[in-house]
């Protein structure tokens, strides 16, 4: 039995459930208990604080983990960093005034800055060769600049908003975070094996999410064209239409090249380009 933590509730709840549910692994945590039994998988799901993951996995109290990167280098276990898991994206950042004038990093030498982030921080300035007072402080630090607590902060960003409307600035991204699957050092081999197969099936909703499949109709003289701007597995299915002179090409497309790849097809004269979610992708 593999023993997983996520977050009991927060940010990485919802995602965390979502993604055991898209590798097929059902738990029934209507009443919100501490653990679960999954139904179908031989995993147990424990649910707790964030920042308590990377130490439980330390400890093997669970063997894996999903929480995000900043929580794991702030907390400093020793933990192996498995795989990315696509959600829960932001970074941690420092932050000063609207109002303040600034150039570079060392703008914030003999500045008072607030985080709860004090490793993270500190080991980004010493790097920098910036030395700072930092304040560490557990919550609300996007209002310590403006009681008067400190000059500058550093602390997590998505958007940007919270940092707008306390009429702060963004300038330095000390750490790009998502959340990540985190395993303990040694896990038995049965865990080893429960943890193969469940990273196969991250793997499969990861690249499914991250691709589109494509069907569209070409125009036989125009096949070598199109052919060559469309990746595939290992090549577009090509399979020729009633209609003499025409053929129907099959393909999957990266997400990333999605609509340039489009433009190109429509351009060598492709029609009836449909596009379709893929559920899993087994490479
Ligand atoms: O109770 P527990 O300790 O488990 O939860 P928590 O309150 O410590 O964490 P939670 O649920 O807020 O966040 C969990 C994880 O989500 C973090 O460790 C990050 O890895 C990730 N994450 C992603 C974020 C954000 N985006 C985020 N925007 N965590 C926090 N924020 C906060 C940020 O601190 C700031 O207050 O959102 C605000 C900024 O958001 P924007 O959109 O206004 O920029
Ligand atoms: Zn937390």
């Amino acid at each position: 039995m593999l023993k997983i933590a996520i977050q009991k509730s927060g940010r990485l709840y919802d995602h965390s459930l979502q993604l055991l549910k898209e590798c097929g692994i059902e738990i029934n945590n209507g009443t919100r208990q501490l653990r679960t039994i999954a139904l179908d998988f031989p995993v147990e799901i424990f649910f707790l604080r964030d920042d308590d993951i990377p130490q439980y996995v330390y400890d093997r109290v669970a063997d894996i983990g999903f929480v995000g990167e900043n929580v794991v280098q702030e907390a400093n276990r020793d933990v192996s960093v498995v795989t990315r898991l696509g959600f829960g994206k932001c970074r941690l950042s420092v932050a000063v005034p609207k109002a303040m004038t600034y150039r570079s990093v060392a703008d914030l030498e003999g500045l008072k800055i607030a985080t709860s982030y004090t490793r993270l921080l500190k080991k980004y300035l010493s790097a920098k060769k910036v030395r700072a007072e930092i304040h560490e402080i557990s919550g609300s630090v996007e209002i310590a600049p403006g009681i008067g607590l400190a000059d500058a902060i550093c602390d997590l960003v998505s958007s940007g908003s919270t940092l707008f409307t306390n009429g702060l600035k963004e300038v330095e991204v000390v750490l790009r975070s998502e959340a990540v699957l985190i395993a303990n050092r040694e896990l038995s081999p049965e865990n080893t094996a429960i943890l193969g197969k469940l990273l196969l099936r991250i793997g499969a909703v990861k690249a499914a999410k991250n691709n589109k499949y494509i069907m569209l109709n070409a125009p036989n003289d125009q096949l070598q064209n199109i052919v060559s701007v469309l990746p595939g597995m290992k090549s577009p299915t090509i399979v020729p239409l009633a209609e003499s002179g025409w053929s129907s090409v099959q393909s999957v497309v990266h997400e990333s090249d999605f609509w340039n790849i489009i433009e190109q097809l429509k351009s060598f004269g492709a029609q009836g380009i449909l596009v379709v979610p893929i559920e899993k992708m087994i490479i």
